[in-house]
């Protein structure tokens, strides 16, 4: 179906579109519908546009990617429809190899997806290794890549479901979610949230490494030090109650 411009929600039906291209062409799972669902109501709560506090988070975010030693990009059937060609251009830009990390286990999935990412120009895409895992996760996505996950001291993580995010933190890793649900598990336990929706964080996020790779990393640490998740999360809470 063309959708004309003139529609007041062009944005979202085109972004919905996205998701369900997705599945056709295999690479989203069917129960990603229903997580974008759930995303389209929580944007719609924020107003749709991206806050002060998504922009902070996505500053610190930054940083974090920048300064961290092994950064990894994890990537889902969600966020391989709806941003696949930022996620390259992210992965060469920090640079940070991506990894298919996904929920619902299928080898021909995560193969799919490889493929969708290598055709957005990926050189390398990383698939989970049988062989390593990480600790006190039940899920499949417990079997991840000696050269990306496994091996991380910084994972960004888009689009996530609940069961993983406190597991890699408690397998040491630090990490960053973006998810447009504040109340969620893995909101609530990442090192840094951007309560926003990834097609809008994605792009934010690429201008602001583009800035801040100019400069020196050794200066702007504390932007780090000083960053409260917490109080983001307060905010966006405190956000949602004041638009409705
Ligand atoms: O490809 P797979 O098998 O790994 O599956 C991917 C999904 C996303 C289906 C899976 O991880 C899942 O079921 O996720 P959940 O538990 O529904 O959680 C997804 C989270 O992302 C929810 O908190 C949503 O509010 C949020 N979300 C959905 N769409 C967006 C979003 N956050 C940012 N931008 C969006 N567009």
């Amino acid at each position: 179906m063309k959708i004309p411009k003139s529609h007041p929600r062009f944005e979202s039906l085109k972004t919905r579109d996205l998701i369900v291209n997705g599945i056709k062409k295999g690479i989203t799972s069917m129960h990603g519908l229903i997580a974008h669902g759930r995303g389209e109501a929580f944007d719609y709560l924020l107003g749709e546009k991206t806050s002060n506090f998504a922009k902070k988070s996505t500053e610190a975010a930054s940083w974090l990617l920048l300064l961290a030693k092994n950064p990894v990009i994890s990537v889902n059937g969600n966020a391989a429809a709806l941003v696949p060609k930022e996620l390259v251009e992210l992965s060469k830009m920090i640079p940070a190899p991506l990894e298919v990390n996904i929920f619902h286990p299928s080898k021909k999935r995560e193969l799919k997806i490889k493929k969708h990412l290598e055709k957005y120009g990926a050189k390398k895409v990383l698939l989970p290794n049988r062989k390593y895992k990480i600790k006190f996760l039940e899920s499949s996505r417990k079997y991840v890549n000696p050269e990306g996950i496994f091996n991380a001291d910084v994972v960004l993580a888009p689009l996530e479901d609940g069961d993983r995010t406190e597991v890699l933190i408690k397998n040491g890793k630090k990490v960053i979610s973006v998810d447009i649900n504040p109340l969620s598990r893995t909101a609530q336990n990442a090192t840094i949230t951007i309560v926003d929706n990834i097609t809008r964080a994605m792009p934010l996020l690429i201008k602001n490494i583009n800035f801040l790779n100019k400069l020196d990393k050794n200066e702007l640490r504390h932007i780090i030090k000083n960053y409260d998740n917490k109080k983001i999360l307060q905010k966006a809470v405190r956000h949602i109650r004041q638009l409705c």
